[in-house]
């Protein structure tokens, strides 16, 4: 078989990126962006910052009052979470990926996997100009930097975008991996968080290296059939998990901007009927039936909203997913006087025919 080439996308400094993107002017200066609790102006936790911030010490998670403290006598700039802004520039990105991967499957809203196997011919030394290319398309499009770790799974290619931010990009190939992996702590794994890592530490295992020397018997003693399998793998950076669209979602949906602002139904279904096919294309291959239909908007000021409806038994039919997005269209524009400029649609609630493949996030909810 073929090896894999997967790409793990991650947005530099996300919120505070696109806080620069929309004030140009401030980007010399420290940017902090928080989540506000309310309760006095400055009570809260820094959600993340630029790096010029992070030169001063400021870091996710911090109160914003000490984050004020460290850029005393700078001129920071601190603004409010705006969720729906990030999405916006999130979903435009997302949807570049997609002309570039034959599967995508996004992470969180600032970070997703491509599978570009195919694209590249299984090749690694082209894998590094493809990269490049999507970095110049998107920051052509959208003018946002990203960090691309690549590698033959998604374990490697995550691993090794986190080696080098920011608008990084970091190649490991198959014969790579073990140099790379070996002296890296064992934190650095996905599943390894406080816990785990103190009882590993407990048990002299303190890099990759150590884990990869103990017995698979001793791992599944310890920490169970699932995640000692697990660890004895990811030491090795083996990792068989697909790069699959519907990720933690489970939903396949498309977002597009129209022509022009709009608020006539039939420019609004033209565009979706679009975007129903390319959904509808993706979903065949999956087997399954979907059980809900959602719709979303976002108007000329930039606001969004997303309507859904369950459906009463599960369907296949793309006419399904069409006579349900116009139902809620219809219904959306009685509720709205502003024009619209962008639309999705989307499906989910999927229901398999046949029993699902337990995936390795399902192994760490007790941890
Ligand atoms: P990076 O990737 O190191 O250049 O920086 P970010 O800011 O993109 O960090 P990342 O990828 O860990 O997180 C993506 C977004 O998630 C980030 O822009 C803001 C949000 N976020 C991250 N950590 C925290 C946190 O501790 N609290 C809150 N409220 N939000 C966070
Ligand atoms: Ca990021
Ligand atoms: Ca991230």
């Amino acid at each position: 078989m073929q090896n894999r080439v997967v790409i793990l996308a991650d947005f530099d400094y996300f919120f505070a990126q696109c806080e620069e993107l929309r004030n140009p002017i401030l980007k010399d200066k420290p940017i902090v962006v928080g989540v506000y609790s309310g309760r006095t102006e400055i009570s809260g936790a820094v959600s993340t910052s630029n790096y010029i911030a992070r030169k001063y010490g400021v870091k996710s998670g911090m109160p914003i009052f000490l984050a004020i403290r460290k850029l005393e006598g700078t001129e920071a700039v601190f603004f409010p979470v705006d969720h729906e802004y990030y999405e916006e520039i999130s979903d435009r990105i997302m949807q570049i990926f997609r002309n570039y991967a034959s599967d995508m499957e996004q992470v969180s809203i600032d970070e997703a996997y491509l599978d570009v196997t195919e694209q590249v011919q299984g090749s690694f030394e082209k894998a590094k100009n493809y990269a490049e290319e999507i970095k110049t398309e998107v920051k052509k499009q959208v003018s946002i930097s990203f960090t691309i770790g690549v590698g033959p799974n998604k374990l490697v290619a995550k691993i090794a975008c986190d080696s080098q931010k920011p608008d990084g990009l970091t190649i490991i190939t198959p014969d790579e991996i073990g140099c790379f992996l070996s002296p890296l702590p064992v934190d650095r794994l996905l599943g390894v968080g406080k816990k785990i890592n103190a009882k590993m530490d407990s048990m002299g295992i303190i890099t990759i290296d150590d884990l990869a020397k103990v017995d698979i018997q001793k791992l599944i003693a310890i920490f169970g059939q699932n995640l000692g399998l697990y660890f004895y793998n990811a030491a090795r950076g083996i990792d068989n998990e697909p790069v699959r669209e519907s990720g933690e979602a489970g939903s396949i949906g498309r977002m597009g901007t129209l022509k022009e602002d709009t608020r006539d139904i039939s420019v609004i279904m033209a565009k979706i009927k679009e975007q129903i096919e390319d959904i509808y294309n993706e979903f065949i291959t999956k087997n399954m039936s979907f059980r809900l239909v959602g719709i979303s908007a976002v108007m000329t000021d930039l606001s969004g909203k997303s309507r859904s409806k369950t459906l009463d038994k599960p369907a296949k039919g793309k006419e399904t997913i069409y006579k349900g997005a116009r139902e809620l269209f219809e219904k959306y524009l009685t509720e709205t006087e502003r024009p619209i400029r962008r639309v999705g649609v989307k499906i989910g609630s999927f229901v398999k025919e046949e029993p699902r493949q337990k995936q390795i996030t399902s192994f760490f909810q007790s941890s």
